[in-house]
């Protein structure tokens, strides 16, 4: 039997199955900005994203068990359980950003919630929400209501994925809070072991969750980004119009985007990346 054998790529990470039971999860150095891999790659980025993944899973065992078998030497490739996936995007939301605003914006709702009016962009909800999507194969998950999603995994699972994220996003945030740091937003992806609910996939890392410096928060506009700030911001100065393929990233760019991940890792964790 060969070692692993392929079965999934994401725009930045793969998946390989180890056997019936297990896979891998190998987050690359990759970089996406406004949804399109660049050719640069930033070094440490899947180290990062793994480490994180792994700090907040052992944090979190106590809330929900997990698919998480171990890290492997490289720091970037974890070993999982293999599950059977639920068919929705679980997504806590503690602030408006990305589709929530754009969602209340034209609705005044998000998935449902009926929310006070007047909220600015970025505003911080009077209590956070969760707001289920479905898996789009391609392009943008859609978000849709509570009764969609209760449909698709059945009306018991549905209250225990609720209410399971909502106490991951509850545990995360104050962490995230006390560091200076504000979890916007997150998503989580569950599946099951037999009838065991397992959560599965990433575990807020920046690429699962937003994450804004508390310093700089300022609601009615948009917010700059922990990690990838850098990164658009150079990528908007070249007047790149956001269509495949990315411009190359310049060595300073590369080296301040990686110095905004190692940071963020090192508040979040209160370790170094070794
Ligand atoms: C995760 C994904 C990636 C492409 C399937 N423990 C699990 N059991 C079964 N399936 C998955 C997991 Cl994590 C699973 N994805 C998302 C990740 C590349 C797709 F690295 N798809």
């Amino acid at each position: 039997m060969p070692e692993a054998v392929h079965v999934g790529s994401g725009k930045v990470r793969e998946l390989y199955a180890l056997d019936d039971e297990r896979l891998l999860l190998v987050a690359s150095d990759r970089i996406s900005v406004f949804d399109v891999v660049l050719p640069t790659e930033i070094p440490d980025k899947g180290r990062v994203l793994t480490g994180l993944s792994a700090f907040w899973f052992e944090r979190t065992r106590e809330l929900v068990p997990n698919h998480m078998l171990g890290v492997r030497e490289d720091g970037r490739s974890m070993e999982c359980r293999r599950l059977e996936m639920l068919p929705i995007e679980c997504v806590v939301r503690g602030y408006l950003a990305g589709s929530g605003w754009k969602d209340y914006r034209a609705t005044g709702t998000v998935c449902g919630h009926a929310l006070p009016e007047g909220l600015r962009e970025s505003e911080r909800l009077p209590r956070p929400i969760f707001t289920p999507a479905t898996k789009a194969q391609e392009g943008h998950d859609e978000n849709i209501t509570r009764e969609q999603a209760a449909e698709l995994v059945g009306a018991e699972r549905f209250e225990e994925v609720e209410r399971v994220s909502l106490a991951l996003y509850e545990f995360a945030s104050r962490h995230a809070a006390e560091r200076g740091i504000l979890l916007a937003d997150t998503k989580f992806e569950f599946g099951l072991d037999g009838d065991e609910l397992v959560l599965g996939d990433e575990l807020f890392t920046p690429d699962s969750s937003r994450f804004w410096p508390a310093g700089e928060y300022e609601p009615g506009r948009a917010q700059a980004s922990f990690d990838k700030q850098y990164a658009r911001d150079y990528c908007e100065s070249i007047g790149w119009d956001k269509t495949y393929p990315g411009p190359e990233l310049p060595d300073e760019v590369v080296q301040g985007t990686r110095s905004r991940y190692l940071e963020g890792y090192a508040l979040l964790t209160g370790t170094e990346l070794e």
